[in-house]
């Protein structure tokens, strides 16, 4: 059974088509996937807290119904993605608990901290503009039920990016401050973004593997040029200027040329060194023991119906 079910595995495979929760599937398939899929669903409830924290200081009624708009957004797509998850065999309550004891990951983006309002619009046009550069291409990923759930995130994503951009827009046509404001907005977020794709393709143990099961479908330092490339002239509209001294499009290649970014910054951010890991995961541990009686009045409830359709 089990040779019979790794060569419809790799038939499905080879002929780039979906592979669905009850099809049988290597376990180091079902691994990565798990290990990809929770730590995506991490991000998304992890990255509520930076824009979260703008939410009670929006400076109009306008700008405060569309960031709370987006957070609860955020929120579903963490829900959705666990649900993806789940149906790889681990139950949501084990993948919660590998993101509060430390054990899974979640983007090294969300522990930088939202310092002012141009933060809003900087998360919104580099971070979501960098989410959606990476998942475009996971909305074919050969494992169905996360394919699906991309579609649906990249849709709200773009609502999410082109907030953000308007937002940049409107500061940096605004008071001499207000430019300067979003300026330096850009310069913290910008390096941070571009590290949102993973490290170097040398640097990246599980590429290779996630390529050829057509889970990823470029490389990381494919998709953070692509990135590149899409912003440098989105920064020319905005009247904005990109951090970094190395940037200049290089003809030959068809392609901006860029520098070397901080990968020593990124390891330690990893290694749960960044400026908010400690705070994001203090937030997270106490909104989980905070919601304990939702979790407890839910599971009451279900018992309950249960109970009744039996007699
Ligand atoms: N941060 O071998 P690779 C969002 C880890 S968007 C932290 O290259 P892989 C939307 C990696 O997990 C953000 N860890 O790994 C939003 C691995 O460690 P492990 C979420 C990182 O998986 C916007 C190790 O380094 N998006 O939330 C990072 O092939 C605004 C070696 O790396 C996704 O998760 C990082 N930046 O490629 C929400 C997209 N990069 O697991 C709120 C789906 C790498 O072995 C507000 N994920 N690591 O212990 C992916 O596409 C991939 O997992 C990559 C990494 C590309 C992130």
């Amino acid at each position: 059974e089990e040779q019979a079910g790794q060569e419809y595995f790799d038939r499905v495979i080879a002929e780039d088509s979906r592979i669905e929760p009850r099809d049988w599937m290597p376990e180091g398939y079902r691994k990565t996937l798990v290990r990809q899929v929770s730590q995506h669903a991490h991000s998304e409830i992890i990255g509520m807290q930076p824009e979260a924290n703008w939410i009670t200081r929006a400076p109009s009624l306008k700008r405060k119904a569309i960031l709370m708009a987006k957070v609860q957004d955020e929120a579903g797509h963490g829900l959705y993605l666990y649900s993806a998850a789940e149906t790889l065999g681990t139950p949501r309550h084990v993948l919660n608990q590998q993101l509060l004891s430390g054990k899974a990951k979640y983007s090294s983006i969300f522990n930088y901290p939202a310092r002012t309002w141009a933060d809003m619009g900087a998360i919104g046009w580099l971070v979501d503009g960098a989410a959606i550069a990476n998942q475009v291409p996971l909305c074919r990923a050969s494992y169905g039920p996360y394919g699906r759930a991309m579609v649906r995130i990249c849709k709200e994503e773009s609502f999410h990016q082109r907030q953000g951009w308007e937002i940049l827009f409107e500061l940096s046509h605004g008071t001499p401050a207000q430019k300067q404001m979003a300026q330096d907005a850009v310069n913290r977020f910008y390096g941070p973004a571009l590290q949102m794709f993973g490290p170097p393709d040398d640097d990246s143990p599980n590429s290779r593997q996630s390529m050829a099961w057509n889970i990823k479908r470029f490389s990381n330092d494919e998709l953070r040029q692509r990135f590149v490339d899409m912003i440098v002239p989105q920064a020319e509209a905005l009247g904005l200027t990109l951090p970094d001294p190395d940037l200049k499009w290089n003809e030959e290649r068809g392609h901006y040329d860029f520098g070397e970014l901080d990968w020593n910054e990124f390891k330690s951010v990893i290694a749960g060194k960044g400026p908010c890991n400690v705070q994001r995961m203090q937030r997270r541990r106490q909104a989980h023991e905070n919601g304990a009686w939702v979790r407890e009045a839910a599971a009451e409830y279900a018992r309950k119906e249960a109970a009744a359709q039996q007699t």
